[in-house]
């Protein structure tokens, strides 16, 4: 896209004067997604370089980059939290979000794509589509946010750009579409829209030479290729080539970014973030191909009214992650619609309050920006003001809530216990305090023990919240080896009738019910139905008896463990005149749906991970061995390279401190990453032997 700077799509200088549309055509809010260690944040950092944001280059080994800012972040070299950083390209403004690769800071994924209009997937081209590579990609197909892949590290030694592009197709099902390609002598890119070479170094289009030769006559043979492709797709474009016979690189482009706002293609770029490489056409492609606020669906309230990017609109603004450090209290925030102006006194619709927006400003690395207002796609922080995530801004006169977040479950936990009494004494506000900024955390109390279990995704993710409440809140605490935070369910259906009556003195208390218990699929949780008949339970009692049932369903019945994947059905009961009351069918429904529970054979429900290891050759025969003790079924076995690659489906309870056993087992060389796969049901010996609340 070299040349798109001569053929703009939308004219958006900056410093002059446009309409309100066309500045919100000019915004894009696009994320960074990938597997961990793609090269995500060398390449942001190498984007902010490109735009004139930072002027010294910061690196992910020298803990100096812009977004990964944070000390933990900086020591461990990986990302943990979402950061978003602001910069312009061609008179556009691009709020970028550099998101965490790894399956424990998954919340930080799911919050950013539910914010963002577009995004970019990084894949590391000696690998291509690794496995969250593939969660990530699901999350943003569910989003429904159009995507662009920059094949990174073209130049690792085993670099394949053909295999990573094959891999996207294959994988993840996905029509690619490469728009550069490497040259065949290495070290540059074809670019086959604007037929001109590419350099590493080049910040923009204009650093780059045309194609001249054989080199120009390769990359003219792909380029028609393209518009074949988008011809038999696009009815504009076929109209277009068949009037003039030829297709000019705008109308070339302007098929591109309708193709890719569609989902019907994804535009494949390439390039090395360590060497500064593709960098350029990369930020011509944010710009030239994903979606502008305007150019996507609109956001549709959980009420069902839907608004449109109106920067005169009414306020519609969605908080999607809080942090409480060294700066005060941020909130993260998206508009929709309207504008959100410094020193606004808004409606925060969860809790139902107003607040005064008293601070706007966007932060850059530690950096504070202050701002006066912010309108449809733009994203700030306010500053000191307690919002939690999943909170939704909007005017007092026209109150808006949108759906909150999608939150994966917690699968391991830790029992903590405080070592010193001043820890003790702030023990609960730190985790309160914890908790309200990562909605995938939880904390509850060991029935039997009372001590505090902090539930999260993955050892490390609550290894960095340990180290968090430690280091930010002073609580120091002593932590169990991880277990992993098992289910119940029931295999076969039953029924209990409970009547919860007392009567001693005064008013009474009487509830009457009938609970059918049945086994439900596995991921569909806890449904509620009520057949009973005649009124026998009166309506407004019902409620009461679908929350009681739900309590006694999250507090567990045989072991301890939110039960899961039951349909409760209410069939029958009796009521009082004088003596029924709420609480008295709660109690009854509880004690109903426990009794149940009992009798319909429970039984305890494990997580399951897919993971995949890959390994020198030398060490496949022990690592295969270790996996088979760890009642691992090896799915796959293949080769890359001189490595080999094994897809397992183990269970969690074996893979605690796998990752560093394998380290160990093959001196460094071998990696492993999981992804929840399911439940399935665990044997009664792995039970006790995990600690299992047996
Ligand atoms: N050779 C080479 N190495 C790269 C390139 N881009 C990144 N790296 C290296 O890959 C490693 C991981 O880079 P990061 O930028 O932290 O990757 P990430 O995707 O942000 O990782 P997480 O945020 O932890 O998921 C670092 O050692 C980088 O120096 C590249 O283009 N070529
Ligand atoms: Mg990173």
């Amino acid at each position: 896209m070299a040349a798109a700077r001569r053929f703009p799509l939308f004219f958006c200088p900056e410093k002059v004067s446009v309409s309100m549309r066309s500045r919100i055509q000019c915004n894009r809010t696009v994320g960074i997604v990938a597997h961990v260690d793609a090269g995500k944040t060398t390449l942001t950092e190498r984007i902010l370089h490109a735009t004139g944001r930072v002027h010294v280059l910061g690196t992910v080994d020298g803990g100096t980059t812009t977004t990964d800012h944070d000390p933990r972040e900086r020591a461990r070299g990986i990302t943990i939290g979402a950061a978003a950083v602001t910069f312009e390209h061609r008179g556009h403004q691009v709020s970028l979000v550099d998101t965490p690769g790894h399956v424990d800071f998954g919340i930080e994924v799911e919050r950013s794509l539910r914010v963002l209009d577009g995004a970019v997937v990084v894949l590391d081209a000696v690998s291509g589509v690794e496995p969250q590579t593939e969660a990530v990609w699901a999350r943003a197909e569910r989003h429904g946010i159009p995507r662009v892949v920059f094949v990174n590290k073209l130049d690792r030694a085993g670099a394949d750009f053909e295999g990573a592009v094959r891999s996207v197709e294959e994988v993840l099902g996905a029509r690619a579409l490469p728009l550069v390609v490497p040259s065949p002598a290495g070290g540059t890119l074809f670019d086959l829209v604007h037929l001109r070479e590419i350099e590493a170094g080049s910040r923009s289009s204009d650093d780059t030479r045309p194609l001249r030769g054989d080199a120009e006559r390769f990359a003219r043979a792909a380029r028609d290729r393209i518009v074949e492709t988008l011809t038999l797709i696009d009815d504009h474009l076929l109209g277009v080539f068949v009037g003039a016979g030829e297709i000019d690189d705008a109308a070339l482009l302007d098929a591109l970014r309708r193709a890719t706002i569609s989902g019907r293609i994804v535009p494949v770029l390439a390039g090395s973030a360590k060497i500064g490489l593709g960098v350029g056409t990369l930020l011509d492609a944010i710009v030239d191909l994903l979606p502008s606020p305007a150019d996507r669906p609109r956001v549709r309230s959980e009420a069902g009214e839907t608004f449109a990017s109106d920067p005169d609109g009414p306020l519609v603004a969605f908080c999607f992650k809080g942090v409480h450090d060294g700066f005060g209290q941020r909130t993260f925030v998206r508009v929709y619609s309207g504008t959100l102006r410094k020193g606004d006194s808004v409606f925060a619709a969860r809790v139902g309050r107003a607040v005064r927006i008293g601070r706007l400003a966007r932060l850059f690395g530690d950096r504070v920006e202050d701002l006066d207002a912010i309108g449809p796609g733009e994203i700030a922080a306010v500053l000191g003001l307690p919002l939690g995530t999943g909170e939704t801004l909007s005017d007092r006169s026209h109150p808006v809530l949108l759906e909150t977040l999608a939150v994966p479950a917690p699968v391991v936990h830790v029992a903590i216990q405080p070592r010193t009494a001043e820890s003790r004494s702030r023990l609960g506000e730190a985790l309160r305090r914890v908790l309200s900024e990562d909605p995938s955390l939880s904390s509850s109390a060991d029935p039997e023990t009372g001590e505090t279990l902090l539930s999260g995704l993955g050892e490390l993710h609550l290894e960095v919240t340990l180290d968090k409440l430690r280091d930010d809140y002073g609580v120091d605490v002593r932590a169990s080896a991880p277990q992993v935070a098992f289910r119940e369910t029931i295999t076969h259906q039953s029924e209990s009738e409970v009547k919860h009556i007392k009567r001693t003195g005064g008013p009474g208390q009487y509830g009457h019910v009938i609970l059918r218990v049945e086994p439900a699929d596995r991921g569909t949780g806890i449904s509620f139905e009520d057949r009973s008949e005649g009124g026998v339970v009166p309506r407004v009692f019902v409620p009461a008896v679908e929350a009681g049932a739900r309590e006694a369903a999250a507090l567990g019945v045989r072991a301890g463990y939110p039960v899961t994947d039951v349909r409760i059905t209410l069939l029958g009961g009796s009521s009082h005149s004088h003596d029924s009351n709420e609480l008295a069918f709660a109690l009854a429904a509880r004690r109903a749906f426990t009794e149940a529970v009992r009798s319909a054979g429970p039984v305890l429900l494990e997580p399951v991970m897919r993971v995949d290891v890959t390994v020198p050759d030398a060490a496949l025969g022990d690592v295969l061995g270790d996996l088979a003790s760890r009642r691992a079924r090896i799915d796959e076995l293949n080769s890359r390279g001189l490595a080999r690659t094994i897809i397992a489906h183990v269970p969690l309870a074996e893979l605690i401190g796998y990752v560093t056993a394998l380290r160990s087992r093959t001196q460094g060389r071998g990696t492993a990453s999981m992804t929840l796969e399911g439940y399935e049901v665990a044997p009664e010996s792995i039970v006790e032997r995990a600690g299992g609340r047996v």
